[in-house]
């Protein structure tokens, strides 16, 4: 439909009529209103361009009876409607997508001709879209869960989508398992629930019987599964990838995404409550710092290394059970992407982009790892049956931003009309169809495979403990504290005690004193046989670039502050603190009784952001509580308000009081610690904020 079109129609129902004064509020002869904003409205047309002269009334016979078959328009909307979903993505179904660019400032033109990767400076556009795993469209943006980080690169050179995770490993060796861990995690076949969770008896029954997942497993129990902004997150290629250079040596190489507001996490208790109370969290977050022009900026590193470097890792960097220790293999910076441009519709380009992991450009090829082998199929097959046709390469979204040309033709949806009588090439009738380059066109690293064929997997791929052990004794011990209890909690919500037992049972391999937390959590009588490895532990060496403590940044920069206040407040302290917060790049909301705002102590109305039912402590990193004696008096009956305090207290945040805050800190029996301070010390305030009360969590919550 052409929202151009501006043939005149102007029946009586139609809102096209011209500029109207904004605001205004017009009578259909229906009885409908219409809310009228200025400006001029094109016409409201059928799919053919056929004007509509009433967008409210079906075709009736008469006026009370029954409606007409021939009512063309009905059926023609009312169809359109029917097919409005396409199939969701069957994993990560759940997403939100932002466009940006990436930026080249160290070049790779040793390792590869890939001019993505060569030409420092220049801006390359991409589009890139975080996600849940397991659960539908519909499903909250936080339940413990890996995260997607998929980036179309739109090079001059075709397409290259790097499709990652948020966790540099993955649960299970070999495609041919895929379908039956997504199996297991989705909600069980027979109930339909739990949706988006595994915490339940199908996913750790499966997990119990595939070992090559533990290291996978102490990453998702760990606090890397909650992030607290999708802008807050690392990504990784997970594979090893090939890299090409003009001479057709190939390098190995791993890809990284480190975000500049650094990592940052949720704590368990507070996901929960965050799933309850804004279930579009991250996608939010996202939307309002694009919005806000906050645009999320993420380091670009490679590791490389050589065959002969591989041949000596205590472990197969083909096997994506494993990841290479920065230690071992450091990072190398070589660019950045910024997000900064939200899409224009969610449809059209969240959900109709199509990744696959297939799609590498020149210069970059890929690794034996036979996960990444199963995926290279697997995406251009579920594209074909999510968007119906083998030319969703021509939505927009998907096209690429290069010319791009073959004699492929026809299909559903074809939206080209390619001129000529010459569909195949080779041909001699015409001289400007599109030829092999072979100069610079795609080509396979140079490789020998030699070997018996056969359903065999490597014994290099043996190792399933020793760097689930690494993990594990790599982390702070707040760290590993919400590991051992995001175990207990996930183990109490299996119904069958053999596979908590036979969890327990791999976790004594990984560290005994893991593995006699989570028994005791479980109330488990005595500590279950470790199963027979498959090869020996081997001890590697802590890397303290795996914890999220070590990497989180000490500052306020992309967080958010709420400030609690009622009638009476003092204006002058608000100020301070909302100046304070935001000059250290945070930003601040209102939270009021109610969203019309509040009578400050000067009589001036202060209007909220949020209204106190509906704007609960979980959705900020610090809250500042500012109130007069009389708001502490109202608000101490008031639940919302004490769970604010409390929360924010259980969830080791920073709480700015004057006075009156006191008073509710009194009455929510919330104690005191440095953490909490007077809303004088504004400085001491953003420097608490800054952080997590860590030492505050033995006070406030049992861990295992
Ligand atoms: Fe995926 N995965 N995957 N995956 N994956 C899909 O493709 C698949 C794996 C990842 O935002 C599907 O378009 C197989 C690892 C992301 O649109 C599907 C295997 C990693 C996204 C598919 C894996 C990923 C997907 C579903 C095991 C991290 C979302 C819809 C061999 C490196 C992309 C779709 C987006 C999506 C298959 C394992 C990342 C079915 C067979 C490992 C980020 O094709």
């Amino acid at each position: 439909m052409d929202n151009k079109n501006t043939s005149s129609n102007s029946g009586e129902h139609n809102q096209a009529k011209g500029p109207a004064p904004s605001g205004d509020t017009q009578l259909g002869s229906g009885g409908e209103l219409h809310q009228v904003a200025g400006g001029e409205h094109p016409t409201l047309t059928t799919n053919q361009g056929v004007g509509l002269s009433d967008n409210q009334n079906s075709l009736r016979a008469n006026p009370n009876g029954p409606t007409l078959l021939e009512d063309f328009i009905l059926r023609e909307k009312i169809t359109h409607f029917d097919h409005e979903r396409i199939p969701e993505r069957i994993v990560h179904a759940r997403g939100t997508a932002v466009h940006g660019f990436f930026e080249l400032t160290t070049s790779l033109k040793q390792y590869t001709t890939a001019k993505i990767l060569t030409e420092v400076g220049e801006k390359t556009p991409v589009f890139t879209r975080l996600s849940t795993v397991t659960g539908g469209a519909g499903s909250v943006d936080t339940p413990r869960d890996v995260r997607g980080f998929a980036v179309k690169f739109y090079t001059k050179e075709g397409n290259w989508d790097l499709v990652g995770n948020n966790i540099p490993v993955f649960f299970i060796q070999d495609a041919i398992k895929f379908p039956d861990l997504i199996h297991a995690v989705k909600m069980e076949p027979d109930r339909g629930f739990p949706q988006s969770a595994t915490a339940h008896d199908t996913f750790w029954d499966f997990i119990s019987l595939t070992p090559e997942s533990m290291h996978m497993v102490m990453w998702i129990m760990s606090d890397r599964t909650l992030p607290r902004s999708l802008r807050m997150m690392e990504g990784f290629g997970v594979h090893s990838f090939r890299l090409i250079n003009e001479a057709g040596e190939s390098t190995f190489v791993k890809f990284h995404w480190r975000p500049k507001l650094g990592l940052q996490s949720t704590i368990w208790d507070e996901t929960v409550k965050i799933s309850g109370a804004d279930q579009d969290f991250h996608r939010r977050d996202m939307f309002e710092a694009i919005a806000t022009g906050n645009f999320p900026e993420w380091e670009f590193a490679v590791q490389l290394f050589t065959q002969q470097e591989a041949d000596k890792f205590p472990f197969d960097h083909l096997d994506a059970t494993k990841l290479i220790p920065e230690e071992l293999v450091p990072l190398r910076v070589i660019g950045r992407m910024v997000l900064d441009r939200w899409p224009n519709n969610f449809f059209a380009e969240t959900e109709q982009v199509a990744y696959c992991a297939s799609s590498v450009v020149p210069g970059i090829d890929f690794s034996n790892d036979p996960l990444l082998q199963g995926r290279l199929f697997s995406y251009q097959d579920t594209q074909l049956s999510r968007l119906g046709s083998p030319n969703f390469h021509q939505i927009p979204i998907n096209a690429p931003k290069c010319p791009f040309s073959n004699q492929q033709r026809d299909g559903h949806m074809q939206m080209e009309q390619p001129a000529g009588r010459v569909a195949y090439e080779p041909n001699s009738l015409s001289g400007n169809s599109p030829r092999e380059t072979p100069a610079n066109g795609f080509h396979s690293a140079v490789v020998t495979e030699t070997g018996q064929k056969g359903r065999i997997r490597a014994g290099s791929f043996n190792d399933h403990y020793s760097q689930a052990r690494q993990f594990y004794l790599s982390q702070t011990v707040f760290e590993q504290a919400h590991i051992a209890s995001a175990l207990v909690f996930e183990l109490s919500k299996v119904e069958h005690v053999h596979v908590r037992k036979a969890i327990v049972g791999h976790l004594r391999h990984i560290e005994e004193t893991l593995a006699s937390r989570v028994a005791e959590g479980l109330a488990l009588d005595k500590i279950p046989d470790a199963p027979v490895a498959a090869a020996p532990v081997i001890e590697m060496p802590p890397s303290p670039a795996l914890q999220i403590i070590g990497k989180m940044k000490y500052t306020l920069m992309g967080r958010a502050v709420g400030i609690l206040i009622t009638d009476g407040s003092d204006g002058v302290v608000i100020k301070t603190i909302k100046k304070a917060v935001t000059d250290a790049g945070a930003t601040v909301k209102i939270v009021a009784p109610k969203v019309g705002g509040v009578k400050l102590a000067d009589s001036s109305i202060l209007v909220a952001d949020g209204q106190l039912a509906g704007t609960p402590s979980v959705l900020f990193d610090a809250v500042a509580v500012i109130l007069s004696d009389e708001g502490a008096a109202a608000l101490s009956m008031e639940s919302a308000a004490i769970n604010f305090v409390r929360d924010a207290f259980g969830h080791l945040k920073a709480i700015a009081v004057d006075k009156g805050g006191q008073t509710l800190l009194k009455i929510a029996n919330v104690g005191q610690d440095a953490g909490i301070v007077n809303t004088n010390d504004k400085d001491a305030f953003i420097i608490a904020a800054k952080t997590r009360q860590w030492d505050r969590e033995k006070s406030v919550r049992t861990l295992a």
